[in-house]
């Protein structure tokens, strides 16, 4: 605040006001939130519609219309604030307007009758004026509504305003969570062959009995539970308990401990089937650009189009650039939205699709998983039946979007990407999409968001070339182009100022995006330059950079999908670089399982000093992302259990006995901040979908501005800095880059279930011979029908470990693009009965060694070794 005339309304009385008394508060508690508005943002505070307000330079300023009638045709104000009756206050606040006014100040009911306990007249001038005024609240008032009406001028005005405190009154009451039961088990439940723990709040000293019983009432399993001191993540002291013997399917099981019960869980394999397709229906529910169709969500989560151009949205199919930074405008329509607000942020966006596509890629290389879930007609997408892997024509809405942000071609940073592009001012809630009247913009490109869009698009080129060669093509281009272009411009950085309407997204470190896109090219083209890029990187090899204790991949710390896609995907690493990369793997999810192993509450998460991150829910699905990859290059289970032990926190075994996931468990998030899923604004909005995961527990919120955070977590322990609440936005907003991994991870956990594929459950079993040939080598394939159901008309693919190329085949007919190879039958041989087997083959152009069992796929589903 610049002090330059102090204007002290003290306890003046103001000719034709009433209420102000002289009454002399002491210093007494603070009743405004966010009064000197220094975090930069506005919240709580609102104005009247007809007013935009922004906070710039630390004060919140209200552009007035000119020509109302009355003071109360504009105001700007705050509600819910406490007024105890017989209490006396002080109500201050620093204005200045740049045409002088007199502003009518009033604390009063926020509803009619309005009743008043203060109502002033103070004249604000065009310098900082500071009015002071003190009264004793004459009635209980539990939610007043502090307001400084400042309409009725006949000329418009800047309004501009800082410093506001009302002190005195109560202490705010201190908040205490409803944690229920302090038997902590995941409420969605546990997998039958998986591990099975809990965890008790307690403070006895000695071990506690456990006992498990069955929906029935009978006791399935009992036993004693291990003191474990106090947790630090919760400052509560707690023992933990473990009923892994038991592995009888079933629903309705609870624990009991010292006579009291958890909340009601089952046993089952196929636990996880329907969170694989919940948590990917979120990206088609917050498409932008297209109608969101009640015959695939509902009714309750139809909705029109957002952003396409037709009034009142201003967007996004003919962009403008936020002024000075460029003068030509971009279609940038299509992509989801980035979280409960509408903006489109290329580096989220990037890591997102990164992870959907990493899902779907998953499918082809290891052993235990299915495709057939993710497939055609599998999932709630319109693009159905298209002959396309549904999760494929999803990540293939934000990979459009994505392409659509780079520069073109001839205009200055060709090839480089916009940040970003979103509203020019927040909007409130609720708001649906196709309502939203800001105008959009884009924001200046940077080398962050260009690098996450040449390993997305490389990515995108090797995963649809055998479904639309002409859009890998343009994948691949879009790739080069924007690593070139990141070459020429190494450090353009995103400001970290720029954060009205939109996040900023900002990130001073992109080696790791130059990590990611070199790894992503490599794996793709096989090109000496992107070898080199890999090699050379300081981040090459280094676990401890990659994967460090807290948590290694977000959005601004991507090295780590570079390594997974490197330790995974077939490329022409060498075999000693191959295990190199491998070993940084394994490295990391060693850290996270010994996390788990040694935690309370058993989460593959530890932040030095427990300093939670906002989205911490994503923190710990993208070490359980690490965990579940070691496990599939490995095959040890001790790094499965950790994942498992990972999905048992986030569903309800943790401090606050809460399920972070909408729809499953008994105390599930489900107000979470989304502008159209905001049933606790509007009960005729829908709450979140089912499968939408909450960011988490945080300790940054109370700083960051968060007006529920600041009110009800002062002091809270660090995984307890959550409310599910939707108006906090620090804690509790829902967003594509948590809901990646929570998909990659729900995949994961049904295909480690029943629903997937265990060795003994496979249903074809493919033997593999090759023999070197010439220069190349001739190769026969016997696929077997070990199943009881016929496949028809069957479909074996792989990938071929090496750069062969197929020649001379017979008995089938063949497909190659790049490594993936698919067998199809020919006229004679469609069916595959149970027990029957075909045999084919095919000439190389290249000697190479077989694949690896697990990567042959029948129609989808993985085969044994034959
Ligand atoms: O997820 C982002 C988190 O890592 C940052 O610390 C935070 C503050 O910059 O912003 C988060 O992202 C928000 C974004 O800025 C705007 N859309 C909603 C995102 C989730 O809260």
């Amino acid at each position: 605040m610049s002090a330059a005339a102090l204007l002290c309304a003290g306890a003046l009385a103001v000719p034709g006001t009433a209420l102000a008394d002289d009454a002399e508060p002491g210093p007494g508690p603070e009743q405004i939130t966010n009064g000197d508005f220094a975090t930069g943002t506005s919240a709580p505070w609102w104005w009247t519609p007809n007013a935009s307000a922004a906070v710039s330079d630390g004060r919140l300023c209200v552009e007035v219309p000119a020509g109302t009638a009355n003071a109360w045709d504009v105001i700007v104000g705050q509600n819910d604030v406490p007024i105890i009756a017989g209490e006396s206050y002080e109500l201050s606040y620093t204005a200045r307007s740049t045409v002088p006014l007199t502003v009518q100040t009033r604390v009063q009911e926020a509803v009619e009758p309005y009743t008043t306990v203060l109502a002033t007249a103070d004249p604000v001038g065009a310098e900082d004026t500071r009015v002071t005024r003190t009264f004793t609240a004459s009635v209980d008032q539990p939610a007043a509504s502090v307001q400084l009406q400042i309409g009725g001028g006949e000329r418009a005005t800047t309004f501009c305003l800082d410093d506001v405190s009302l002190r005195g009154g109560a202490e705010p009451p201190v908040y205490v969570p409803d944690t229920g039961s302090p038997v902590r088990v995941n409420q969605v439940g546990y997998l039958p062959h998986g591990p099975k723990s809990g965890t008790v709040v307690t403070d006895a000293e000695a071990p506690l009995t456990w006992t498990v019983r069955a929906e029935d009432g009978s006791t399935a399993a009992t036993g004693t539970t291990v003191p474990r001191g106090e947790d630090p993540s919760s400052r509560r002291r707690v023992h933990t308990f473990d009923f892994g013997d038991l592995t009888t399917a079933g629903d309705g099981y609870t624990v009991e401990v010292d006579g009291e019960v958890s909340e009601p869980f089952s046993i089952r394999g196929d636990l996880y089937d329907s969170l694989r397709s919940d948590a990917l229906a979120y990206f088609y529910h917050n498409r932008s650009g297209i109608e969101i169709d009640a015959d695939l969500v509902g009714e309750q989560y139809a909705r029109p189009a957002g952003h396409i151009g037709v009034a009142p949205n201003k967007g996004d199919t003919d962009v403008p650039c936020r002024p000075g930074v460029c003068d030509y405008r971009l279609d940038v329509s299509g992509g989801w939205y980035d979280a409960g607000d509408h903006g489109k942020y290329v580096v989220n966006g990037g890591i997102s699709v990164a992870q959907l596509m990493a899902t779907y890629e998953r499918t082809l290389t290891a052993p235990d998983a299915e495709s057939a879930e993710l497939g055609d007609g599998a999932l709630r997408v319109p693009e159905r039946d298209n002959g396309v892997p549904d999760i494929l024509d999803e990540a293939r809405w934000e990979m459009d979007f994505l392409i659509r942000m780079q520069v073109p071609a001839g205009e200055p940073l060709a090839g480089m990407v916009h940040h970003k592009m979103h509203d020019a001012e927040w909007t409130g809630l609720p708001m649906k999409p196709h309502l939203d009247p800001q105008q959009r913009e884009l924001h200046p490109p940077s080398t962050a968001a260009t690098l996450n869009l040449a390993a997305t698009a490389a990515q995108c080129a090797r995963l649809y070339a055998p479904f639309d060669a002409d859009f890998a093509d343009r994948c691949l281009r879009a790739a080069e182009t924007a690593w070139d272009a990141a070459q020429r411009h190494p450090d353009v950085l995103a400001d970290p100022n720029d954060g009205i309407g939109g996040g900023a997204y900002n990130d001073d470190d992109v080696s790791d995006e130059f990590y990611w896109a070199a790894a992503e090219l490599f794996t793709t083209t096989g090109k000496d330059t992107y070898r080199q890029a890999v090699l050379s990187s300081g981040l090459h090899g280094d676990a401890d950079a990659v994967f460090p204790a807290g948590g290694g991949i977000s959005w601004g710390s991507t090295a780590g999908l570079g390594v997974l896609t490197l330790a995974t995907v077939p490329n022409a690493l060498t075999a000693n670089q191959l295990a190199g990369v491998r070993a940084v793997v394994t490295e990391g999810a060693d850290r996270y399982a010994a996390q788990s192993r040694e935690q309370a509450y058993g989460l593959p998460y530890a932040p030095r000093g427990e300093d939670y991150v906002w989205g911490s829910n994503s923190q710990v699905l993208n070490n359980m992302v690490v965990l579940a990859t070691a496990h599939d290059l490995t095959g040890d289970a001790a790094y499965q259990d950790a994942v498992l032990r990972g999905a048992d926190y986030l569903l309800g075994r943790n401090p606050l006995n809460q399920s972070y996931v909408t729809g499953y468990g008994e105390r599930d998030s489900h107000n979470q901040h989304h502008r159209f899923w905001a049933h606790q604004n509007d009960p005729s909005l829908p709450n979140p979908a089912p499968g939408s995961l909450a960011g988490g527990p945080n300790l940054t919120a109370i700083a960051s501005g968060d007006p529920v955070a600041a009110e009800k977590l002062g002091g809270c322990a660090p995984a307890m800095c959550y409310v599910d609440d939707i108006g906090s936005w620090a804690t509790n907003e829902i967003t594509i880059n948590w809901n990646a991994p929570l998909a990659f991870i729900a995949s994961y956990l049904d295909d480690a279930g029943e629903g997937g594929q265990t060795a003994a459950a496979r249903t074809c079993q493919v033997t593999y011979s090759s023999h070197p040939w010439n220069s190349g080598s001739t190769v026969t394939v016997r696929v077997e029908n070990t199943g009881s159901d016929p496949v028809s008309p069957w479909a074996l693919t792989w990938l071929l470990p090496g750069e062969q190329r197929l020649s001379h085949t017979w008995s089938a007919e063949f497909d190659q693009h790049g490594r993936t190879v698919s067998a199809r039958p020919l006229s004679w041989n469609r069916t595959l009965a149970p027990g029957a087997a075909v045999d084919f083959g095919f000439n190389t152009s290249a000697a190479g060694s077989s694949p690896e069992p697990g990567a042959f796929k029948l129609n989808g589903r993985a085969c044994s070794a034959g």
